[in-house]
């Protein structure tokens, strides 16, 4: 049975629970906590932490209905086989990807800071993607992962809205899927650049997506 969001931008969003999951992009710890990644890039992470709580709640509704979630984890291998040089050596960070931080090795596989937060934890056979790009959907399973899964729709929450969440959005959308975003699970370091995102999303009659908050998600899963 058809489901709606009446009240999602910029026009109502009609999608088959049934052939939908949820993507919760990178709410690791690199990215949310003192020392990790973010951080060393220069970055507050007051506002992405903050989402934390309104994840978990919409992570909660799918599960409740008994919808796939599946994780996404920015990270690279020990060797940095998988990490180009041209992301490494980019910019001027405290510590570069590979470089021994306050939780491990920064976004190395396997270290404490590229992993999930506790309170977000992937639950016994959810799905978690370990991405080398910002885009899930570049040198992954999740193509094949959401084609078993019968999947047309993705809801979207996580961090940053305007790098690993968009892209991955714009991904999913040249692939044919329906995109919605969270707009209230998604938090940038600059809130600007999460508005502005938000807004090219739903430009030009959702030409990437639609945006609408927890509250009416979670209602329209019930
Ligand atoms: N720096 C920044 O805004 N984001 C990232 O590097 N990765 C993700 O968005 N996950």
């Amino acid at each position: 049975m058809m489901a709606v969001i009446p009240s999602a931008e910029p026009f109502a969003f009609e999608f088959d629970p049934e052939k939908t999951a949820l993507v919760v992009i990178d709410m690791q710890r690199d990215f949310l906590e003192p020392g990790g990644f973010g951080e060393t890039l220069g970055n507050d992470i007051a506002p992405c932490a903050a989402i934390v709580p309104t994840v978990a709640a919409l992570i909660a509704a799918f599960r409740d209905a008994g919808l796939p979630v599946i994780h996404t984890r920015e990270c690279h291998a020990p060797d940095l086989s998988d990490c180009p040089p041209a992301k490494r050596t980019r910019g001027r960070p405290s510590l570069r990807i590979g470089d021994e931080g306050p939780m491990g090795r920064i976004l190395i596989a396997g270290e404490p800071g590229a992993d999930i937060v506790p309170e977000l934890y992937p639950a016994e056979g959810e799905i978690v993607i370990d991405k080398p790009g910002k885009g899930a959907f570049y040198a992954t399973s999740l193509p094949d992962d959401l084609a078993r899964l019968g999947i047309d729709t993705l809801v979207f929450a996580g961090v940053t809205t305007e790098v690993c969440v968009q892209t991955t959005m714009r991904e999913a959308n040249d692939r044919g899927f329906l995109c919605l975003l969270a707009e209230d699970a998604t938090a940038s370091y600059f809130p600007e650049f999460k508005a502005a995102a938000l807004a090219m999303i739903r430009a030009q009659g959702a030409i990437v997506g639609w945006t609408a908050p927890t509250a009416k998600i979670a209602e329209a899963l019930q």
